[in-house]
């Protein structure tokens, strides 16, 4: 069993509603670090990078295109730096959200040097730019930031433009995406699986493919998990549901795909929104995926 090393990311400047900050402490709450430690993994718990407050910022004006752009790009800049070093030591890093703006910065640090895939189980598509947000929230710009499209602050992280070639990029559980948005990925190679694709294939067949597009000529690929990929009535406690999600029984298979691929190199579990879930309901099934992502076994 590998090493694990745990970094807290209590960020929700880069969402429209408060309450993701709290995600990490949730997440540790619903039993994290020992449960990875009775696979048989050695963990660390590196703790919180630190994030300032929303209080303790001037607020953003309600036009701005890029809600809270200097502390962000501040936050995923630390936070690269320290997933590099992580990798470098050899562990896998495991990153606690927060919004999904951390990827920006999470993705950047296994992307440092090397070329790798990326999976992103999300409801969204996160492939806004500041010309197509309708929000003007960072957390739906990550994907695209990630393959070079958006803001230089947000784009070039570690001084590696893109992080990721949207060639290398699987986007699964889609079902929310905005117009601007849409053509963006039409056009911009990343690989595409829908809520429809799970319906009508099953999630076995979707992830294979996706695992083998992330997975060719790449180092490995790592998860970056955004929880509203599931059903809101299974994971209530996310900032943005949309219906028609995945059931738990769809995403456990998905991480116990990811685990037998012997791929995976890092893994996020964001957008935990403890103010709307019910009794760490959503931080549990976060503890739960990332187990079966490290390759727990019933039998
Ligand atoms: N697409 C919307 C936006 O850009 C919502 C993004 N919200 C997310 N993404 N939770 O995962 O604001
Ligand atoms: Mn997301
Ligand atoms: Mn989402
Ligand atoms: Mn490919």
């Amino acid at each position: 069993m590998r090493d694990v090393a745990i970094i807290g990311v209590p960020l929700d400047l880069g969402a429209g509603r408060r309450g993701v900050d709290m995600g990490p402490s949730a997440i540790r709450y619903a039993g994290l670090r020992e449960r990875i430690v009775a696979l048989g993994c050695q963990v660390r718990d590196l703790g919180n990078i630190s994030v300032p407050l929303a209080e303790q910022i001037e607020p953003p004006t309600p036009d701005e295109r890029l809600r809270y752009l200097q502390p962000i790009a501040h936050a995923v800049r630390d936070l690269a730096q320290r997933v590099r070093d992580v990798v470098a030591s050899g562990a896998l890093p495991l990153m606690l959200g927060g919004d999904h703006s951390l990827s920006i910065g999470s993705v950047a640090g296994v992307a440092h040097n090397r070329r790798i895939g990326v999976i992103w189980l999300d409801a969204h598509g996160d492939y806004n730019t500041p010309e197509t947000t309708p929000s003007g929230n960072i957390h739906g710009m990550g994907l695209a930031a990630l393959t070079g499209r958006g803001h230089p602050l947000l784009t070039d992280v570690l001084g590696q433009m893109p992080a990721v070639h949207p060639a290398d990029v699987a986007l699964v559980g889609v079902r929310s995406l905005d117009d601007g948005e849409r053509d963006a990925l039409r056009a911009s190679g990343v690989r595409v699986f829908t809520m429809h694709d799970i319906d009508r294939r099953g999630m076995a067949s979707v992830m294979e493919e996706a695992i083998l597009h992330v997975s060719v000529n790449t180092a490995g690929f790592h998860l970056s998990f955004d929880l509203d990929a599931l059903d809101p009535n299974e994971a209530p406690g996310v900032g943005t549901p949309v219906l028609g999600g995945m059931t738990y029984r769809e995403a456990h298979l998905a991480m116990e795909l990811v685990a037998a691929s012997g791929r995976l190199i890092g893994l996020d579990l964001v957008e935990v929104n403890p103010i709307l879930d019910e009794r760490n309901t959503t931080a549990l099934l976060a503890v739960e995926f990332a187990l079966s992502a490290l390759g727990k076994r019933i039998y």
